[in-house]
């Protein structure tokens, strides 16, 4: 985390609830950033500075992660790493069709099947105490699985959703992430597989260590 003022600058949970395990939206971002090998600065912030005006000035949602780069401030991860994309080669193709469809694959990632999945992993706490939670449990897994029979049977033994990485694969693969230790990822083998060959790419482990290290108290670099 150097402060050198020039780079961009994204903002991270100063104490995240995974404790380093990389599931916070900021590590898609970092991913990104590793991806075209654009160096950035890191700003940590507290639960209770994320909905202060300062920060809410950055993100209407009191959220992280925002992006920093000279007068544009950005928020959403998907729009952050859209504009990362189409700034920087790495990420998105060349060809304008296979542009679009790695966009749409983003989309699907955020629209079509990160949705089911945030209301399964939430459910337990936005409506463990609730007598109907543990009836509600098995039709959002359904739900889940429903996208995954879908997405599996899409990718089927290719290595990324449409040719070469981008960052339509990027995406999914951060939002397939937040299924771990669930165990229905490991129910689809390409899946599982297609997982893991996100997690190999060396700018996925660079943002990885980066994001632990705000955990540990190490420094990535
Ligand atoms: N749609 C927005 C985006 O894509 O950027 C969503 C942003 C968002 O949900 N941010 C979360 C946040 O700031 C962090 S990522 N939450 C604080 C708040 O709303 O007050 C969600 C998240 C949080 C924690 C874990 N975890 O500990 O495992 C995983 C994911």
């Amino acid at each position: 985390m150097g402060h050198s003022g020039t780079l961009p600058v994204i903002t991270a949970f100063e104490a995240s609830p995974d404790e380093g395990q990389g599931l916070a939206r900021d590590m898609r971002v970092r991913w990104a950033l590793e991806e075209v090998g654009q160096p950035y600065d890191v700003r940590l912030v507290s639960f209770q500075a994320m909905k202060k005006p300062a920060h809410r000035a950055l993100h209407p949602f009191g959220q992280i992660p925002t992006y920093e780069e000279g007068d544009l401030a950005l928020f959403e991860s998907g729009a952050i790493i859209l504009h990362v994309a189409q700034r920087h080669a790495g990420l998105l193709p060349q060809d304008a069709n296979a542009r679009a469809r790695a966009i749409t694959w983003m989309f699907a990632a955020l629209n079509t099947v990160e949705p089911p999945i945030v209301e399964l992993e939430q459910a337990p706490y936005a409506e463990g105490d609730k007598p109907w939670h543990a009836q509600r449990m098995p039709l959002m897994e359904d739900r889940v699985r429903l996208r995954l029979d879908d997405l599996s049977a899409r990718l089927g033994d290719a290595h990324w959703l449409d040719g070469a990485f981008s960052a339509g694969d990027l995406m999914m693969v951060m939002v397939l992430r937040r299924l771990e230790g669930t165990g229905i990822v490991e129910d689809y083998p390409n899946l599982a597989a297609y997982v893991a060959r996100g997690q190999a790419r060396p700018a996925y482990r660079r943002a990885f260590d980066a994001q632990r290290a705000v955990f540990t108290g190490k420094k990535a670099e």
